[in-house]
């Protein structure tokens, strides 16, 4: 499959610096960087550096080392905001949307990490 990756969506504005971020983490393959709209206590986003526009599209076509990478700024985050359910926090939700069907607003691959409150179902 083909993906088209737009370089001018603004999750590439901000990893070229050309937008502001409150940035929670950031790695060599990743940047973690919380939501301009929250919709929870905690809500960051986790977004790979390299030019993926969807989940399966990272899969398919990421270096091990990004993976690696981009999996390990998830659980991360998780640290940093003490919702782990391991942990002493209460859990989190991770969302990846994609597509139209999806209702994927910014076309580069990102997860959403949402925390610091009991979250309704999940599927509307
Ligand atoms: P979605 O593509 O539907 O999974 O959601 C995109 C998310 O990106 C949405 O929760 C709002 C957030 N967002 C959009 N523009 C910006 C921005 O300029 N800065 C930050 N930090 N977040 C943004």
């Amino acid at each position: 499959m083909a993906y088209a990756y737009d370089d001018q969506n603004i999750f590439a504005k901000i990893l070229r610096g050309e937008i502001p971020n409150d940035t929670v983490a950031e790695s060599d393959h990743s940047l973690a960087f919380r939501d301009i709209a929250p919709m929870a206590p905690d809500h960051v986003l986790v977004i790979p550096k390299g030019a993926y526009v969807t989940y399966d599209h990272f899969a398919a076509e990421a270096s091990d080392a990004e993976i690696v990478d981009f999996n390990r700024m998830i659980a991360k985050v998780v640290d940093i905001l003490g919702v782990g359910p391991g942990a002493d926090g209460e859990g989190y939700r991770l969302i990846s949307n994609a597509g139209r069907s999806g209702v994927q607003e910014v076309p580069h691959l990102h997860v959403h990490i949402l925390g610091g409150r009991v979250l309704g179902r999940m599927v509307q």
